[in-house]
């Protein structure tokens, strides 16, 4: 049978890494993409062992002539859109950029689909940010957004130009509104990542303790290695759709900090209130972690919480990790790795 070809954009994030692997255990050729600036990052693909087996190619978002290229080159079953700048926080420093790649970038491959390739089937990431100040206590397809970042205004953008793409024009486009999915793989400037970094490092004595934003944020925190399974399977149904990928339970930044300490054997307790809040450790009543301002956002998403019963539904996909056991999988291959 002939390999089916598939492009992922974003290709040495965590989301990218993940997915390759997927498809390349399920026969796909692989094409991947990134910035010029993101080679050096492929640390991901390394760990997988399946950095030779991708066919890599170059792709700056805010360029369409390069996507253009890639379109004209290859005849892609599948296109992935992953890439984007991915850093809630940074969006606020960089608008423009963030808006230009992580919104207009949808609409440059979605141009290429419709001109060069309209059988191309086309999955764009979009996020659980995009429900930002909440409308409702637990979000599906059918709850408004309501984005409170210009990192979540640049996701719905990209959302409704795929909807739009999907109405207007036939093609098989769809949107997987994934929450917040972790692994050992996450950015360290993410909080799950840096929390457990940063209490790996304290307890190797090679940093003093951790500054940390809003501890009191709630997220739906899953796999990032069973969200990518979903991408894949909402691009193998015969009609377009969008769904909702999360666990249906939520815990704040806080009670994942409990979590990773328990498992790594540290004794300690909470003092202070708000931005004096601190974690100490008890046996030594040493700092661990004490709250900076720098890390607060202007705006925040206080509180996530998915219903991913239209995926579990349709696409037979269900979150098998919860927050324990994931905690536990990306202490353990830090420990590993970390030097
Ligand atoms: O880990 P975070 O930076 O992820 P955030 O902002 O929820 O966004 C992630 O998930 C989205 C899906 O919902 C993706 F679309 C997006 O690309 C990204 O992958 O922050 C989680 C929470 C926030 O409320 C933040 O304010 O943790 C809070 N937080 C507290 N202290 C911190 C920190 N976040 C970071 N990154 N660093 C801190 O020191």
């Amino acid at each position: 049978m002939k390999k089916k070809i598939a492009l992922i954009t974003g290709i040495s994030g965590q989301d990218g890494a993940y997915l390759a692997d997927f498809l390349l255990k399920n026969n796909y050729i692989v094409v991947g993409c990134d910035r010029r600036s993101a080679r050096s990052t492929q640390w991901r693909l390394r760990r997988l062992n399946i950095e030779k087996k991708i066919i890599f190619e170059e792709l700056e978002l805010g360029e369409i002539f390069e996507a253009q290229r890639l379109f004209k080159k290859y005849k892609f079953d599948e296109v992935y859109n992953l890439a984007a700048q991915s850093f809630v926080g940074t969006s606020f420093s960089s608008p423009i950029n963030t808006v230009n790649t992580t919104g207009l970038g949808v609409l440059r491959i979605l141009e290429c689909v419709r001109n060069i390739s309209p059988k191309t089937k086309f999955y764009q990431a979009s996020s659980s940010e995009m429900y930002g100040d909440v409308l409702k206590k637990n979000q599906n397809e059918k709850t408004t957004f309501n984005p409170q970042s210009p990192y979540a205004v640049a996701k719905v953008l990209g959302h409704f130009l795929t909807v739009n793409y999907r109405n207007s024009y036939n093609i098989f486009a769809v949107s997987g509104i994934l929450f917040n999915h972790e692994s050992p793989f996450r950015g360290e400037e993410f909080v799950t990542r840096k929390i457990i970094i940063g209490l790996i490092n304290i307890l190797k004595k090679k940093q003093k303790y951790l500054e940390l934003g809003n501890i009191h944020a709630k997220r739906d925190w899953g796999y990032a290695k069973e969200y990518v399974e979903a991408m894949w399977k909402m691009l193998q149904k015969k009609k377009p759709t969008d769904y909702v990928i999360s666990t249906g339970k939520t815990y704040s930044v806080k009670q994942f900090i409990d979590e990773a300490t328990k498992y790594l054997n540290l004794k300690t307790k909470w003092i202070g209130k708000g931005i004096n809040q601190k974690l100490i450790n008890k046996e030594n009543n040493k700092l661990i972690i004490k709250i900076n301002k720098k890390f607060f956002r202007p705006t925040e998403v206080n509180y996530l919480k998915g219903d991913s019963s239209k995926a579990q539904r349709e696409l037979k996909w269900k979150p098998k990790t919860d927050l324990k056991k994931l905690v536990k999988i990306m202490i353990d291959e830090e420990l590993r790795f970390s030097k």
